[in-house]
């Protein structure tokens, strides 16, 4: 149902616009806001959707000269120097200042809502070709991959360039050091603690980079019959938890800047550096990504000698907490199975296995961006959505 209009009045001296809606509830524009967004083509690039206005010519103590509603539909306004905009009910209502508008329009974009798992985890399962030829379980999968964190794709073939097709279906993967994609498998002078046969702690991948790839696809190829088991486990529940049993660990991990160093050759020479903290918070203090490889962790710590100790023991409760039997989760791939999960969020590790004299398991792996990820999300809901 399109919103419509009751009545339209200037306030504060002009610095106002308040709009009455028809079913008796109210908004209130800035207007130096409605001038910036004034959808007039002199303003506006529709092709780009785009602001054409610069702010140099911008006047931000701006009034209004005049308010009129046409139709119940549309506000104009003439502003002081002539020039005129026009605004339709439905745009100014999406764009509402009010705490409630601004949380639906925050959930639509963002899909900030996360559903927190532990040891009990039910591993959202769905069929790989599925979401790769249908746009509903492909939103789906997205969808999931958002809100859970992990989702386990099954079926696609035991060889190499499967994760391709999914790199196509989202748009495109991250390229790293470690090539487009990368075989997870026991390597003579391994280039990376995860190319032997040892176990991996709980990790989140490639934290030595400032910004570390947000999603990642483990395609197992060929798995080993003893040992090789897939660990995961909820970093942003774990953070929670920690925040609430021991808040100056917490308050240690997540102002601590790590050294983190990469240095080697794969898809090409690297010397990688970067400082990250374990937990990076939001403005509430609340977690938004954890950067966390002990592999990685150099030897190099920028950090005062007292405030050492202090920091090992904070990582000592966290890690204890990532490793609670309460709050991981363990699992076995396939051949044929590929994981997807937030690499931001879930910490990931493998236990060992026995090395020899071929190959006995093979993981191909991959990553990409949330902002690629999120964008194909966006897409396929308006797509899944007009069909309906
Ligand atoms: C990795 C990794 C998991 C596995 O390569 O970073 O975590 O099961 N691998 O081998
Ligand atoms: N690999 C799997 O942080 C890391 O080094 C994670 C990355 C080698 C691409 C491992
Ligand atoms: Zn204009
Ligand atoms: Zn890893």
């Amino acid at each position: 149902m399109k919103p419509l209009i009751q009545k339209v009045e200037a306030l504060d001296e002009g610095h106002f616009v308040r709009v009455k809606w028809a079913d008796g509830s109210e908004s209130h524009y800035p207007c130096v806001w409605l001038r910036d967004n004034c959808q007039c083509p002199h303003c506006f690039l529709r092709s780009a959707g785009a602001r054409r206005l610069l702010f140099d010519d911008l006047d931000v103590n701006i009034v209004v000269k005049e308010v009129t509603l046409a139709d119940r539909k549309k506000i104009f306004i003439t502003w002081p120097d002539e020039h005129s905009s026009e605004y339709e009910a439905e745009w100014l209502k999406k764009r509402c200042f009010s705490e409630k508008a601004r949380a639906e329009m925050r959930e639509d974009l963002f899909l900030p809502e996360h559903q927190y798992w532990g040891s009990d985890l039910q591993l959202p399962q769905m069929s790989f070709e599925e979401v790769l030829n249908n746009d509903e379980s492909a939103y789906k999968w997205l969808c999931t991959l958002k809100k859970v964190g992990i989702v386990l794709l099954t079926g696609a073939a035991a060889r190499q360039g499967e994760l391709l097709k999914l790199g196509q279906r989202v748009g495109f993967l991250r390229l790293t050091f470690y090539g487009p994609t990368w075989q997870v498998q026991d390597k003579a002078d391994a280039n990376n603690v995860a190319y032997t046969t040892g176990k991996l702690c709980f990790h989140t991948d490639y934290p030595a980079l400032q910004h570390p790839p947000g999603v990642q696809f483990l395609h197992c190829i060929k798995q080993t019959d003893a040992g090789g088991e897939s660990e995961v486990v909820d970093g942003f529940r774990v953070c929670d938890k920690l925040r609430e049993q021991n808040p100056q660990a917490y308050q240690i991990l997540s102002s601590t800047a790590v050294d983190y160093t990469d240095v080697g050759v794969d898809f090409c020479e690297f010397a990688v550096q970067c400082k990250q903290r374990i937990i990076d918070v939001d403005a509430r203090g609340q977690a938004v990504r954890i950067n966390y490889n002990n592999a990685t962790r150099d030897t190099v710590f920028d950090i005062p000698a007292e405030k050492v100790r202090p920091f090992y023991a904070a990582l000592k409760e966290f890690n204890d907490l990532l490793n609670s039997t309460e709050h991981k989760f363990t699992y076995k791939l396939k051949p044929g199975d590929v994981v997807t999960f937030d690499n931001w969020r879930v910490l990931h590790g493998r236990q060992s296995y026995q090395p020899g004299t071929e190959v006995t398991r093979q993981l191909e792996g991959a990553y990409a961006d949330w902002d690629v990820v999120m964008s194909r999300l966006r897409l396929l809901r308006k797509r899944v959505l007009s069909r309906h």
